[in-house]
């Protein structure tokens, strides 16, 4: 009777909290009004945030696409979008995942998955400091990271994790991109199965994944760790002192499957579990791991075949913590943390316990201590919990309502973002004290400084990741465009600068100087490094080829004509290839190529490259075809046409291009 009245009273309780969560978009309405006509422009924000024609910004951002699964480029202080680079999804506009060199950029062990929902873009360190070599993003759906080429802003890989359900723990690289990580957020069957839900705590597994990424990007899954069916939540890894280590914060330690609102809001403190990686490598080493069967895809775009291929794996190295001393603690952490972040030097880590009203900061050095001395609470599936006293060391009280994710400004200031109040703090690392406040509009959930995350944060600027745009512009309908907004912090106080609206949801952002990224930025592709087997490096090359139904087209494009133009000879039920290489030698002239009819998107091809539209024409016919990216004044008369013959048709396969070369 008495446990019953206690639940009941939690259950209100925390769908009072829950209520509250619901509320700050519509409170803040008339201060949003204020600051808009007030503040901004009569402290000339614009001028702090204006970048004159043929100007440059000077930094790049990477805003997550969240449900839409890209990444978009922004320069900041403007806020000018740059491009959607496609990363989980397939996009129209780009041909990814239509043409036939990405299809298998999105294959998995699932098959052909053309979505997935993007949420933390983490660029690529060196000794703790971003590189401007690649940028990494998860996959939370179908758990896959993806790895992004600086100097092409392509897509370059994507690897499945296995094991795995929900990957909203990563990337989150080591210090000098060792690894990125990959935290289960939803325990599964280990191994995957079918059995009852109602036997989560007895066949139910949580993984951690340490995913290596070698000199020239390429990522391997390295080993998992077994942990119990806790929901990891997020994750960073130590720098400085703590390099060596990625922390990862849990809820649902009650290991509950239903009404998590409320059943897995029970316990007064989760954890965080700390992983030393360094000894897992020794444990590696030793042959201290259990090779276990699992199924996933590993993708790779080739640069200079311009195709990406798609290998399955079927094992994975997996350590466990009862059998591998020192790899696992868990440090007691109030009241389901969410961002777990690591200071510049890698002293402490800031725990935001999402329903508490304090942030926790816990020190490295105390933990390594409290480990050396081994004073633990208790024992988890063989993981020594430490005390939370003995491992504290500071709290921020009092400083606002639903801590979420903390970055810094590399002196010595933290900013912590607040969703409930929908703020962001500014504290003082080491004396725990409140310094600044900032509200923003609405309901924040990350926040990014450049570099941020790392051991040199350039903290000139802060963008606030907000979840509800309500009144800030034109309304679009029901549905209203995600928002960033700029702050200023390069003074005591912060200060608002500017709005600007995101594709999807922006989850959470990276950004990096420009000046870093801008050296390795590729203007087009050499065409004597193509290496496509479809290629065709000349017009006078160009050609079709029947091979029983499949009829491969080997077209050029340059300005402003394709080669052939005129192709006839091709039949009802054929499978047209068309390999489109663009010999433009030249930055920024793509060319595109759609055919009418086609059950495909368009091409996009950039100069040096080749890709490949699949058409299966199902009606005879005469079908134009022609560029679609603009391209020069005649970019109108890049045009062509294919004639379709039925089946039985004895016209034969030809082409040409101009009036007096037939081509045979
Ligand atoms: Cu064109």
């Amino acid at each position: 009777m008495n446990q019953r009245f206690e639940f009941k009273h939690i259950h209100t309780m925390l769908l009072s909290l829950i209520a509250l969560l619901l509320l700050p978009a519509c409170g803040k309405l008339s201060n949003a009004v204020e600051e808009n006509q007030g503040g901004a422009l009569a402290d000339n924000a614009a001028s702090q945030v204006y970048v004159g024609p043929g100007e440059y910004d000077e930094f790049y951002a990477f805003m997550s696409g969240g449900f839409s699964g890209q990444i978009g480029v922004h320069g900041l202080p403007s806020g000018r979008l740059l491009k959607i680079i496609p990363v989980f999804s397939v996009d129209g506009e780009k041909g990814y995942g239509f043409n036939e060199e990405t299809k298998p950029m999105l294959n998995t062990s699932q098959g052909f998955v053309p979505w997935d929902d993007a949420h933390h873009p983490e660029l690529s360190q060196t000794d703790g400091e971003t590189d401007g070599r690649w940028i990494f993003i998860n996959g939370n759906n179908t758990p896959r990271i993806a790895r992004i080429d600086l100097s092409t802003f392509e897509t370059a890989e994507i690897i499945e994790i296995p094991n795995s359900g929900g990957n909203h723990s990563s990337p989150f690289a080591t210090e000098n991109t060792e690894y990125v990580v990959a935290g289960t957020r939803f325990g599964v069957p280990y191994p995957q199965q079918d059995v009852a839900i109602s036997s989560y705590e007895e066949n139910f597994k949580g993984t951690l994944s340490f995913i290596s990424v070698g000199e020239e990007g390429e990522m391997d899954v390295a080993f998992q760790v077994l942990l119990p069916a806790f929901d990891y939540d997020l994750a960073h890894s130590g720098k400085g002192k703590s390099h060596g280590w990625t922390f990862f914060t849990t809820y649902n330690t009650e290991q509950k499957t239903t009404m998590l609102e409320v059943a897995a809001s029970q316990n007064d403190k989760d954890f965080i579990a700390a992983i030393n990686w360094k000894k897992a490598e020794e444990y590696i080493a030793q042959g201290k791991f259990r090779e276990m069967p699992a199924r996933y895809a590993h993708n790779v775009y080739d640069e200079h075949t311009h195709m990406a291929t798609s290998t399955m794996k079927d094992k994975v190295r997996v350590l466990i913590p009862s059998e591998c001393p020192g790899l696992v603690y868990f440090l007691p952490t109030p009241k389901s943390p969410h961002g777990v972040d690591v200071d510049p030097t890698g002293e402490y880590i800031v725990g935001n316990g999402k329903l508490s009203a304090n942030l926790t900061v816990h020190s490295f050095t105390k933990m390594i201590d409290a480990i050396e001395r081994g004073s633990f609470e208790k024992e988890i599936a063989g993981i020594p919990v430490l005390k939370f006293e003995e491992v504290v060391g500071g709290v921020v009280e009092d400083a606002g309502l639903g801590p979420l994710h903390t970055e810094f400004d590399g002196q010595g200031n933290a900013y912590t973002s607040f969703f409930i109040t929908s703020e962001v703090v500014k504290w003082k690392v080491g004396s725990w004290e409140v310094l600044d406040k900032a509200s923003t509009f609405y309901s924040i959930g990350h926040l990014m400084i450049p570099g941020g995350d790392s051991k040199k944060p350039e903290g000139k600027y802060l963008v606030a990741l907000n979840k509800i745009t309500k009144d800030r512009y034109l309304p679009t309908g029901p549905e209203l465009c995600h928002s960033a907004q700029l702050y200023d912090i390069s003074g005591d106080k912060m200060k608002l600068l500017l709005d600007f609206p995101t594709m999807g949801e922006p989850h959470y952002a990276q950004g990096i100087s420009a000046a870093k990224v801008l050296p390795r930025v590729k203007k087009f592709y050499p065409i004597e490094e193509n290496k496509h087997p479809y290629r065709t490096l000349g017009e006078k090359d160009s050609r079709v080829e029947r091979s029983g139904k499949d009829v491969h087209i080997y077209m050029t494009s340059i300005r402003s004509h394709f080669a052939p133009d005129n192709i006839e000879g091709v039949k009802v039920g054929d499978k047209v290839y068309i390999h489109l290489t663009n010999l433009e030698q030249d930055w920024d002239v793509p060319h595109g190529l759609a055919v009418m009819g086609a059950n495909n998107a368009e091409l996009l091809v950039m100069g040096g490259q080749t890709e490949t539209l699949l058409w299966e024409p199902k009606e005879e016919g005469v079908y134009p075809f022609y560029c679609t990216d603009f391209c020069s004044a005649l970019h109108q008369e890049m045009q062509g046409y294919i004639r379709v013959s039925p089946r039985n048709s004895d016209i034969k396969l030809s082409w040409r291009l101009g009036e007096d070369e037939e081509a045979i």
